[in-house]
Parts: structure tokens; C-alpha cells; sequence
């Protein structure tokens, strides 16, 4: 009886230290510095000087777990909506985010900037699944601090056929070079803000989403959701 107590006592013990360490690890762990480079990683442009560029995991938003997301056949919900780049398409991190076909579906991230800057250039990676689309600024809205970007069409195109397996690659979009962002808080958001399907139960149009780059002279930091991944 008593040996069994013991090891009753070693489980709850071992329980409460997990469950601690998964609380500490979102939300209120230490800040990161947004993983600045200052030269940039595969397939970037040279950095300015006195510029840094700065990478968020999409993979790394709050938002995550707690979404409702659909897939090509049914729903995928919270943390299974963060895929492992098994197939080497480039993804940042090996992880991207999909299942974000319905309207509404979001994802924020929260940056600290140390001053307010206009010239900060905002990158997104992104590839698609199952088919072939066009992103406008209206369908698949980009904001920060609420006032939405006004980016050019991107054509995700030549996505090679109907499986996961054979996404297209993941690749930089440039969504402009002259983003503001003010001193302190910044809240970027990317918002599926359509309800035109794609195929089977995708009822939105909606990209995988690997990560997004901001290059700025300001130095930002931020405090990802890095154990959506256990990492
Ligand atoms: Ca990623």
C-alpha cells in the first residue's frame, strides 16, 4: 500500500509539473526578439542597412487552439490545424497553418515595435492546397491595428493536384514596404473575409499560411505560442 502511494504521489507531482510548464509556456513566457536576421533567410531579398527583418511563425499564434476550421472533407479544429511540412515545400519552422476555408477564420499575432515607424516592408509565405487561387485584399484581409492592407493580387497558381502531398511550394509575397506601425503595441491580423468555396467542404478561400517578415529599422519584439508546437 505504501509503495503504492508513493507512486501515486510521483504522478500527481510529475502531472502538476507538466501541466505548469504547459501554462508558462504561452502567454506569459519570456519575449522573444521575433527571430530578427539581419541578413535574411532562403529566397529573401538583401536587408537594408540599419534595417532588420524579423520573422513570426504563423504557427505561433494564440488563436490557434481555439479555432474551427474545415478541411477538404469535414473539420479540423485548434492545434491539428498546425501541419508539419513532411513534404519539404519549404515551409519556415517545418510548420505552417491550413483549415482556414470559413469566413471569419482568423489568426493575431502581437508585436511590440520600440518606435513608431511607415517604411516597415511586411512579407508573407504562403503556398495553397487542392487548387489553384487568386488572394485579394478584400477576400483574404490583412491588418494591422485594424486598418487593413491594400496589397496587390496574389495568384497561388500551378498547385499541382488534389492532395495534401502535393501542395506548392511556399514562397515570399510582398505585401508593401511602406507599413506603419506605432511605438508599443502592433496587432497584426489575418482574416479569411470570403465565403467563396473551393472544393468539398472548404467554404472559404483562404492560403496556407507558413509565417509573415517585417523589415524595419524599429525593433520589435513579441511573445509566440511556441509550444503549439512543443518547441
Ligand atoms: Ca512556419
Amino acid at each position: 500500500m505504501k509503495k503504492k502511494s508513493l507512486v501515486l504521489m510521483l504522478l500527481l507531482a510529475l502531472v502538476a509539473a507538466v501541466s505548469l510548464f504547459a501554462f508558462a509556456g504561452c502567454g506569459n513566457g519570456e519575449e522573444g526578439d521575433g527571430e530578427g536576421t539581419g541578413n535574411g533567410g532562403e529566397g529573401s531579398t538583401s536587408v537594408p542597412e540599419g534595417m532588420t527583418e524579423y520573422l513570426f511563425e504563423a504557427e505561433w499564434s494564440p488563436d490557434i487552439e481555439f479555432l474551427a476550421g474545415f478541411d477538404y472533407s469535414g473539420t479540423i479544429s485548434g492545434l491539428d490545424m498546425i501541419q508539419k511540412d513532411y513534404f519539404e515545400k519549404g515551409a519556415s519552422n517545418d510548420y505552417y497553418v491550413t483549415g482556414l476555408y470559413g469566413e471569419g477564420l482568423s489568426l493575431s499575432y502581437t508585436i511590440e515595435s520600440d518606435k513608431a515607424v511607415d517604411d516597415a516592408k511586411l512579407v508573407l509565405r504562403l503556398s495553397a492546397e487542392y487548387m489553384d487561387i487568386t488572394l485579394t485584399s478584400s477576400i483574404y484581409t490583412v491588418a494591422v491595428n485594424g486598418t487593413p492592407v491594400d496589397y496587390r493580387n496574389i495568384k497561388l497558381t500551378d498547385v499541382p493536384v488534389s492532395d495534401r502531398a502535393n501542395l506548392l511550394d511556399f514562397a515570399d509575397f510582398v505585401l508593401t514596404e511602406t507599413l506603419s506601425l506605432k511605438e508599443g503595441e502592433n496587432v497584426i491580423t489575418l482574416t479569411t473575409t470570403n465565403s467563396n468555396p473551393m472544393m468539398g467542404t472548404m467554404y472559404a478561400t483562404a492560403p496556407l499560411v507558413d509565417c509573415f517578415k517585417i523589415t524595419t529599422s524599429a525593433k520589435l519584439t513579441w511573445d509566440p505560442c511556441m509550444t503549439n508546437t512543443g518547441q
